[in-house]
């Protein structure tokens, strides 16, 4: 008889923070429709980790429907996947207060992503921030992912959560699977088109470091055409070159051809040209996820319909690790 092996479990979310980024899509989204044929994913707005930082509550409320659409126009399907919003399924808060009983002080005082988003918002440096790792290890662990497909600026996160996981099991038995993160090989960190030593953030104050999935054509060029480099006019990819580097990485991941394959192409020719390309490459490639969008932007209560059958469906599986957490602790 036939082996089955059961699939992998794949999570991932993405705040909405603003209107998702080259840098979200590249460095995560791209990879979550991958993931879709050979893992059986959950993939959620993170609405509950956006409000760390101040928001508009009508921005808030718009940007995750607008997130919710997006990834569905960037090739996430509700049939194959189980795609929510993060504060309609519950479990995510009640697990996190459990889980923060079992992490320490010490070790979320060394998370990365704590120490630069404190310096960025220093009025407004709330514990939420601090305990983000937890409700993000929550989130991961309630479904006993396997892989959690993220940027290298999640990294640590990631790596935390295993810890705690650890941490809990040592405890109680084996009640949650031990996440690994996947980074991709190219494209893990888009730089910042102004500053391309800082990562490309959909919440950036200036508009002209990112490019936002949404933007209309002659926007996504001129950003480019303006971006940062270097006055050497050699396009190759090698150090010190991070503007350059840069936009290889996306020139890259856009076409398929390789960093050699660039260079041969645009040797002895200008940055003029080479930005030329990556600005037409990256908004013909970005044309099609924005024609699905406008579409599915038009029906509202059909997105609302496909919100609340995810969010049921990640609830029956969230439900049953928080019962066996709740017996093992003694809350039931
Ligand atoms: N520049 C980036 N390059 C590659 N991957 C990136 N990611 C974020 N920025 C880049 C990955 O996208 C996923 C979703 O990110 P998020 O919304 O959870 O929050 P973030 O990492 O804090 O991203 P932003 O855009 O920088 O948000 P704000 O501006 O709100 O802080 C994650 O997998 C992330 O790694």
């Amino acid at each position: 008889m036939e082996e089955i092996i059961p699939k992998k479990i794949s999570l991932s979310g993405i705040q909405p923070t603003g209107i998702m980024t080259l840098g979200n899509y590249i460095g995560a989204v791209r990879n979550w429709v991958k993931f879709q044929d050979e893992c059986d994913c959950l993939y959620m707005i993170a609405n509950l980790h956006a409000i760390t930082v101040k928001q508009n509550p009508a921005e808030l409320r718009k940007h995750t429907l607008e997130a919710f659409a997006l990834i569905i126009a960037c090739g996430i399907d509700p049939q194959k996947s189980v795609a929510f919003i993060q504060s309609q399924v519950p479990e995510h808060s009640e697990l996190s207060w459990v889980l923060n009983c079992y992490a320490q002080f010490g070790e979320m005082s060394r998370m990365t992503q704590f120490k630069d988003k404190s310096r960025k918002h220093a009025d407004n440096i709330n514990v939420g921030l601090f305990t983000y790792p937890i409700l993000m290890a929550s989130d991961i662990l309630l479904y006993k992912s396997d892989i959690v497909p993220v940027g290298v600026d999640q990294k640590q996160h990631v790596e935390i959560a295993r810890d705690i996981a650890n941490r809990f099991n040592g405890i109680y038995g084996d009640v949650f699977t031990l996440p690994e993160p996947y980074i991709p090989k190219d494209g893990a960190k888009i730089m910042s088109l102004v500053d391309p030593t800082k990562k490309m953030s959909k919440s950036d104050e200036n508009p002209n470091g990112f490019i936002a999935i949404l933007e209309d054509r002659d926007s996504i060029i001129r950003k480019i055409k303006r971006s940062v480099t270097d006055s050497e006019a050699i396009v190759a990819y090698r150090e010190n070159k991070d503007g350059i580097n840069n936009l290889m990485t996306i020139y890259s991941v856009v076409t398929g051809k390789s960093y050699a394959d660039i260079e041969k192409e645009f040797d002895g020719k200008g940055y003029g040209e080479f930005k030329s390309a990556v600005g037409e490459t990256v908004a013909d490639y970005l044309e099609p996820v924005k024609e699905r969008f406008n579409q599915l932007m038009c029906d509202k209560a059909y997105l609302e319909s496909l919100c609340s059958q995810g969010a049921e469906k990640a609830s029956r599986i969230a439900r049953k690790t928080l019962s066996k957490v709740y017996r093992k602790v003694g809350l039931a």
